[in-house]
Order: structure tokens, then C-alpha cells, then sequence
């Protein structure tokens, strides 16, 4: 049994019913493959990066596992099939997206996986959630934190489902 790290995962979702299918996969992960579920944010209504599509809702969460990290992708690719993915290629509309933001102080570079996420420094729908439950997380690349990080992308468009 390998140690317990801790996980921060981005959510999304732009097909079917987003704002269900989001808390109900973070309860699949906690029951169907025993993760911990320590916090999430709230969702976020955001405009989509790339060709135009519907908005998203995304989130993150912070779980915490013993699994591997190539065993932690096989149960989020596991787990987008059973809400309904269908993997049409890249910039599709999706019903679920689960992707690794960190693994505890880990970065990974392997042809499957790469963590920290390539892009989540660029990307305020992941910053901002993020900044709202792991603002001290320092990125074990730069060793910036998520807070300074989300203060320098644009989050105009951006809003917090159920402020208005
Ligand atoms: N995911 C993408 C592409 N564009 N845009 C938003 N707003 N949210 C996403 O999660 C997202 C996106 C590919 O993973
Ligand atoms: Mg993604
Ligand atoms: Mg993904």
C-alpha cells in the first residue's frame, strides 16, 4: 500500500445536466473507488475556452488517496465513461472532465500524464476555484502559489453559480 497524497482535481462539464453531474461524480469517486473527499468549491459558470460551445461549469476538489497516479487517471477516465463521455476529440462538448491538477508535490511527465496540468497556470476557470480551497498550494514546478497565480488571470465572464 503505497502513502496517502493529497489530489487537487478540476471538474467540468458542458452536456446534459452540468450542475448534477458534477457533486454526483465526486460521490461516485468516494464510493465506487473509496477516494476521500476533503473539500470542493463552489461551481462556476464560465465562458469556454477555445471554438465556441456551450458555457461550462466547472470546480475543483481536493481528495485525498493511496492510489498511484496511472492507476488515479484509469479511474477519472473510468469514471467520465460512466457519466456518459464519449471521446469525440479535443474541444468537444463534454458531460464530465476530470483532470489532474497536482499530486501532493509530484510533477510527472510521462506520454499519458503530465502534472502538474500543462495548462491550469493559464486557465482562471481553474485558478479561481482552486484559489477558494488550496489558495497556499505552491506549484511544485515554479513553487508559486495557486492564490498569486489566480490573481494574474483574467477571470472577467466568470461567475459563481447561485451569486445572482
Ligand atoms: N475545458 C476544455 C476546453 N475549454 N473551457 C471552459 N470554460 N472550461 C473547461 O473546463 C474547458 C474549456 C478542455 O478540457
Ligand atoms: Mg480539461
Ligand atoms: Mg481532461
Amino acid at each position: 500500500m503505497s502513502q496517502t497524497e493529497q489530489i487537487a482535481l478540476a471538474l467540468g462539464s458542458n452536456l446534459g445536466d452540468s450542475l448534477t453531474i458534477l457533486p454526483q461524480a465526486l460521490t461516485h469517486l468516494v464510493e465506487k473507488y473509496g477516494l476521500h473527499l476533503l473539500t470542493h468549491s463552489h461551481w462556476y459558470r464560465t465562458p469556454p475556452l477555445g471554438p465556441p460551445q456551450p458555457d461550462f461549469i466547472n470546480g475543483c476538489a481536493l481528495l485525498a488517496m493511496t492510489h498511484s497516479p496511472t492507476d488515479l487517471l484509469q479511474i477519472l477516465l473510468a469514471t467520465e465513461a460512466d457519466f456518459g463521455r464519449i471521446r469525440k476529440g479535443k474541444w468537444q462538448p463534454r458531460t464530465l472532465d476530470l483532470d489532474i491538477i497536482f499530486y501532493g508535490n509530484e510533477r510527472i511527465h510521462t506520454p499519458q500524464l503530465t502534472i502538474p496540468h500543462p495548462e491550469y497556470h493559464r486557465r482562471a476557470f481553474v485558478l479561481l476555484p482552486l484559489a477558494e480551497i488550496a489558495p497556499d498550494w505552491c506549484d511544485p514546478q515554479t513553487g508559486v502559489t495557486v492564490k498569486a497565480l489566480a490573481q494574474q488571470v483574467d477571470g472577467s465572464g466568470i461567475m459563481m453559480v447561485g451569486a445572482i
